[in-house]
């Protein structure tokens, strides 16, 4: 189902919905789709509206590609319809790309928004990078405008910036806009948390960072707290007159407006995944199956999830050769130290537990370092008994939802951290506090010997609430805090 906009929809991310791979012997270019909700749900609008997407290709300046290819003739990806004339790519060159996305996005940003100070390192000449790349990703969004405007005159152009690589580039857009006397709406939306007044003023250059959102007419979040954080920092930090009541900014003679617009996936999918998905693993009746499954990152909390479950091991030992954990771990910024550090971690823990609780017929954690298919992923959703998703801090978390839109079969238990955002809304789960480890392993003994009728009430209700708030649900409300939606094409829709 496609959503539809009023506006020319002009989405800047820091990637593509795709990646240009070129063959190294024939230097021919052909397209690799990046799978995940959110360019399932956007690239379609961005292609009914006449659109652009603006972002990295995967590859740098010193590459040398000139050009986009165009889809393949059996391309059944969302973004097969993106021509390639809808697509401008960032090319940068490869220190400026690395101090901007190693450097300052992920060594600094990252730690810094989940509220992990301790681990973010400011830099001032990665800070310089981040701005600097923000200032071409802001002109090359101007190019996309014009074409926006040259192809579509009368409509204003909707665009839509994401996340927390780009937070500066609103303002230099605004700026040349003003210049030019062009119109358009600007929207941002953050996939991570937004921290407290007391982590943001850390960052040296804070208030700089502000004004760049504020660039902005429309701020989004996932969740009221965030929103809320981020009002309280333009108060404290800029001295902006505020409304917390209407979550309104006043900034430079204009008003911004604050949403919170949590995210979700495309749920008819995955049930459809589940439905399709063949047996993911045998014995079912004997064995129970803990699953995680998160990019591996030291915010998504496994050091402490493995030895929560060895402490179940010790606390309830008749789970011994009767419940396995797998950990399904995608390798993340591997070129980053403190990422290969914690990869080094896992593996001896996890070692350790194996080597001390193995048996000949069963060893207690199975952990795969790589991908899996969706079709796999979907297998091991619906046949889990328990998903433990446990993050320290996380934005949302999407494993959450996808794992209860998968359990079409037997009941499973969603055991879930209060300190991701997905924590807020999916109320049914069995909270944990990841930092409190006996706790940890009980409430996993609680998961795995709860009664029938609990477990579905559980998630019965869980799953009602993530199909009706799915990522259309999501996508119409992002749209409407934008005054974009197209109301009579929706309402047909929905009818
Ligand atoms: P992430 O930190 O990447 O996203 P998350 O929301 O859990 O975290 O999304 C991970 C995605 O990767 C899921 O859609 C999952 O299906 C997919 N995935 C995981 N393992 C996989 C595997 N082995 N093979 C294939 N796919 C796999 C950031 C924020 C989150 C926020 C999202 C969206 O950190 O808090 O929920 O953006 O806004």
């Amino acid at each position: 189902m496609v959503i539809h906009s009023t506006s020319p929809m002009v989405v800047v991310a820091n990637r593509l919905p795709f990646v240009i791979c070129k063959n190294s012997k024939t230097g021919e270019l052909t397209r690799k789709y990046s799978a995940g909700g959110l360019v399932t749900a956007v690239a379609p609008v961005v292609v009914e509206t006449g659109g652009l997407w603006v972002g990295w290709s995967g590859l740098h300046l010193e590459d040398g590609i000139s050009a986009i290819p165009e889809s393949s003739p059996d391309d059944k990806s969302p973004t097969a319809g993106l021509r390639s004339d809808q697509v401008i790519p960032v090319n940068l060159p490869r220190k400026q790309f690395d101090d901007y996305y190693n450097g300052c996005c992920n060594a600094c940003f990252w730690p810094l928004f989940h509220s992990m100070p301790d681990k973010a390192v400011f830099e001032e000449d990665k800070w310089e990078a981040y701005v600097a790349v923000n200032e071409e990703f802001a002109k090359l969004t101007m190019d996309a405008v014009h074409k926006c405007y040259e192809r579509q005159p009368d409509q204003v152009p909707l665009v839509w910036i994401h996340d927390y690589h780009l937070m500066y580039t609103a303002n230099y857009i605004r700026n040349i806009c003003n210049d030019e006397g062009l119109k358009v709406k600007m929207a941002f939306f953050l996939h991570i948390p937004f921290p407290s007044w007391d982590i943001v003023r850390l960052f040296p250059w804070a208030s700089q960072l502000l004004q760049g959102i504020l660039g902005c007419d429309s701020v989004g979040f996932h969740l009221e707290d965030y929103c809320i954080n981020f009002i309280d920092c333009c108060h404290r930090i800029l001295g902006c007159r505020v409304d917390r009541k209407k979550r309104l900014i006043e900034h430079n003679k204009r008003s911004v407006s604050v949403h919170p617009l949590p995210i979700s996936i495309p749920y008819d999918r995955f049930v459809q995944m589940a439905e399709e998905a063949p047996e993911a693993i045998k014995n079912k009746n004997e064995q129970q199956l803990l699953l995680g499954v998160d990019r591996l990152d030291y915010t998504k909390g496994l050091v402490k999830r493995f030895k929560a479950f060895e402490r179940l091991l010790e606390l309830y030992p008749q789970h011994i050769e009767k419940v396995t954990l797998l950990q399904i771990a995608v390798p993340s910024r591997t070129d980053v130290k403190e990422y290969q550090e914690l990869k080094e971690e896992l593996d001896q823990i996890v070692g350790r537990i194996n080597g001390r609780f193995t048996t000949p017929n069963w060893s207690p954690i199975r952990y795969i370092y790589g991908s899996v298919t969706h079709d796999q992923l979907a297998a091991f959703y619906r046949d889990a008994s328990v998903a433990l998703v446990t993050p320290l801090r996380d934005g949302m978390n999407l494993v959450a939802k996808e794992f209860v839109a998968c359990q079409i079969k037997e009941p499973g238990v969603l055991v879930l951290s209060p300190f991701a955002g997905a924590g807020v809304t999916m109320q049914e789960a069995l909270q944990v506090n990841p930092y409190e480890q006996n706790q940890f392993a009980k409430v996993i003994h609680r998961a795995l010997t709860m009664p029938f009728d609990e477990r579905e009430l559980r998630m019965t209700q869980l799953r009602r609430r993530e199909k009706i708030r799915d990522v259309n649900f999501w996508l119409r409300e992002v749209l409407k805090s934008v005054d974009s939606l197209d109301e009579a094409c929706d309402s047909k829709l929905l009818r």
